[in-house]
């Protein structure tokens, strides 16, 4: 198709060829008609590939531009000097092969074929050495970045164990005692030391504004320690493809002060109300949901195939960052967990419509 003069209007391949400036040299198109048609469609790539780029910009939540703890400014302290060179070498090398493209461009009358040259003996080694250099420094870069990273955490450091699991997290703070899932709560300024493992394939734990990604593996404990800078709410995801709801594997990080920490988990170890724990929902959460949820300052603390349930009145979503936690999703999602997550590995039970509002009672009272 390249080379050939599409008649107006006609195919995908032509107007391609066309719009990548792809006819062939000598072959001059007369077609005014098909040349305009040619430049609007050229502007109309333009405008949507620059639309489509301003769609990303707005928020950023999950961008590794804005760091806001010193893990992710090490690995953002990596990633701008080789930007940088990755843009001056794009910019010399695209200016001279432009440059090459116009100033040497056959000719009108010019048939004749060029001087044949081979090899340059000099040139070769020049473009050999650099690149190698250039890699050297790079890899220098991140050797001594990946020194800092691996330096264990120090005294103090406030551990956190991450458990993954298809398709949620787990958060234990052992020196608290707390136990929560999905959305973690962490101390500013205070070292966290991380330590992951998986309870079933290779999940990736990952708050891009927070720290670098960590690969979460059955059998084995990786660790990372981080430090969060500023207060705020980060989100995180699996980055690790790992089943069907990998995509609404996601987490919430709040990053809170001291005092505002130290709140959350006495909360999350009181338990809910007397009034609460004689209500209709805690009888029914006792015979439908205990054997896989646990909530903490209750009976129900063995299950331990979903996820913890403790403070649940308090959390923003639900299914792992999947809906807002709302009753009416909340009542959702005990209907038919699939529908509003699917794959999700929690079984629709068939409750009633009165037990389930008496549940969502309970759950969004735990506050
Ligand atoms: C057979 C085990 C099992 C039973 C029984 C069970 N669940 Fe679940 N539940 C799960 C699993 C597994 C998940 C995680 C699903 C996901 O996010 O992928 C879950 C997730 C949840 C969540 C979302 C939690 C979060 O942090 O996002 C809620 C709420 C919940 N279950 C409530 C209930 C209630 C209420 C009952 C009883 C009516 C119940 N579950 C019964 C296994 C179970
Ligand atoms: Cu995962």
């Amino acid at each position: 198709m390249v080379g050939t003069i599409p008649p107006a209007g006609t195919g995908v391949v032509g107007g391609v060829s066309v719009l990548f400036g792809l006819s062939a040299p000598g072959v001059r198109n007369s077609d005014s008609r098909w040349r305009q048609r040619a430049a609007r469609a050229r502007l109309a790539l333009i405008a949507a590939t620059g639309l489509l780029l301003l769609t990303g910009c707005g928020e950023l939540p999950q961008t590794i531009m804005q760091p806001a703890g010193d893990d992710a400014r090490l690995v953002q302290g990596l990633l701008m000097p080789i930007l940088w060179i990755a843009l001056v070498i794009f910019v010399l090398i695209e200016g001279f092969l432009i440059f090459s493209m116009i100033k040497y461009r056959r000719r009108p009358g010019n048939e004749d074929i060029p001087k044949q040259v081979h090899g340059n003996n000099r040139l070769e080694l020049l473009w050999t050495a650099i690149p190698a250099a250039i890699v050297l420094v790079i890899a220098v870069m991140t050797f001594k970045t990946m020194a800092v990273q691996a330096e264990a955490p120090g005294e103090g450091a406030l551990v956190v164990e991450v458990s993954a699991s298809q398709w949620w997290w787990e958060f234990s703070y052992p020196e608290l005692g707390v136990v929560t899932a999905n959305e973690l709560y962490l101390p500013i300024g205070r070292e966290i030391d991380l330590r992951v493992h998986a309870n079933d394939v290779i999940h990736s734990f990952w708050i891009p504004k927070l720290a670098g990604k960590i690969d979460v593996v059955p059998g084995i404990e990786n660790r990372m320690k981080f430090v969060a800078e500023k207060i705020g709410r980060y989100q995180g995801q699996c980055s690790e493809f790992c089943g069907i709801a990998h995509a609404q594997m996601r987490l919430l990080a709040f990053v809170v002060t001291t005092v505002e920490f130290e709140e959350w988990a006495e909360k999350q170890l009181t338990g809910p109300s007397a009034e609460a724990a004689a209500s209709a929902g805690a009888g029914i959460f006792a015979a439908q949901c205990a054997a896989c949820h646990s909530i903490q300052g209750t009976a129900f603390t063995f299950g331990q195939i979903g996820p913890e349930l403790t403070g649940m009145g308090l959390r923003e979503t639900l299914g792992a960052g999947t809906v807002a936690n709302t009753p009416e999703n909340l009542a959702d999602w005990i209907r038919e967990p699939t529908a509003v997550k699917p794959g999700a590995l929690m079984p629709a039970l068939g409750l009633v419509e009165d037990d389930i509002s008496a549940v969502v009672a309970y759950l969004e009272g735990l506050r």
